[in-house]
């Protein structure tokens, strides 16, 4: 039966598939809104980091923030945040920090984070550790039941010197673990990375949960050549996630 003129059928609304990058933008932007002009912020490395970053340039260029200092946790962040116009300083002038928002590769359920496939490590450390809040920003492919657990790499940044012999006592640390260290390397040569400090940066990858996490940070530490890992361990005083069905806080 033809009726004339009939409505046109409304359109079935299709529910938004947000890739991972614009999560990833979601929660970098949610943490923004915790920023208040005069505050030190430590301003974090990679890709979720960086939408946090342009966000703040962007609000500081419309005046709805002012009196920013940012303290940049690489070279690479350093450079966003200088063409940003974000004025900027370290921890030597401001070692104490209001609030500093980065990333991470894997969070777990109490909120203990790795960090460091980006190979900033060290800086994020030294800037986090110093700050009063630290806002975790990260994407729901993120979150794990336990850190190391996987597969994917722990970063340790070492010094170069005799970085053979420093890999391999990283391992001895973690046989039971099944612990296998690999450096890493760039470039088609595979040369090796060298972090902003200077230093090298093994992988640790795992077959089995490393452990008592707080024990495993003092063993890796205690060995010399070692200069610092990406477990940051009960650091993180917020975590953002955005996921499909939104996104949660959770403060700790
Ligand atoms: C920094 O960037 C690092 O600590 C971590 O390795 C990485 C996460 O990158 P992305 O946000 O690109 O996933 O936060």
């Amino acid at each position: 039966l033809m009726v004339p003129n009939a409505p046109l059928a409304a359109p079935i609304p299709q529910p938004t598939i947000l890739s991972q990058e614009e999560l990833k933008k979601i929660a970098a932007f949610k943490a923004v809104e915790f920023v208040r002009s005069g505050m030190v912020l430590g301003l974090g490395t990679g890709s979720t980091a960086k939408h946090a970053v342009d966000r703040i340039g962007e609000l500081l260029k419309s005046g709805q923030l002012k009196n920013i200092v940012g303290i940049p946790t690489s070279m690479k962040t350093h450079e966003q945040a200088m063409n940003l116009g974000i004025p900027l300083s370290d921890l030597n002038c401001h070692p104490i920090i209001d609030m500093a928002i980065d990333g991470a590769d894997e969070v777990d359920p109490e909120m203990n984070l790795v960090k460091g496939r980006g190979g900033s490590l060290l800086r994020e450390k030294m800037v986090e550790t110093a700050s009063k809040k630290f806002i975790v920003i990260v994407d729901e492919t993120k979150l794990v039941d336990y850190i190391g657990g996987s597969r994917l790499a722990m970063p340790v940044e070492i010094v170069p010197f005799c970085w053979k012999f420093t890999l391999q006592r990283l391992e001895m640390l973690f046989t039971d673990a099944g612990c296998v260290g690999r450096l890493r390397t760039e470039g088609e040569r595979g040369a090796p990375y060298v972090s902003d400090n200077g230093n090298y940066i093994i992988d640790l990858y795992f077959d089995r949960d490393m452990g008592d996490l707080k024990a495993a940070s003092d063993a890796i530490l205690r060995l010399a050549g070692v200069v610092e890992h990406g477990m940051f361990i009960d650091m993180a005083t917020t975590l953002i996630v955005a996921g499909k069905n939104g996104v949660t806080i959770r403060n700790k």
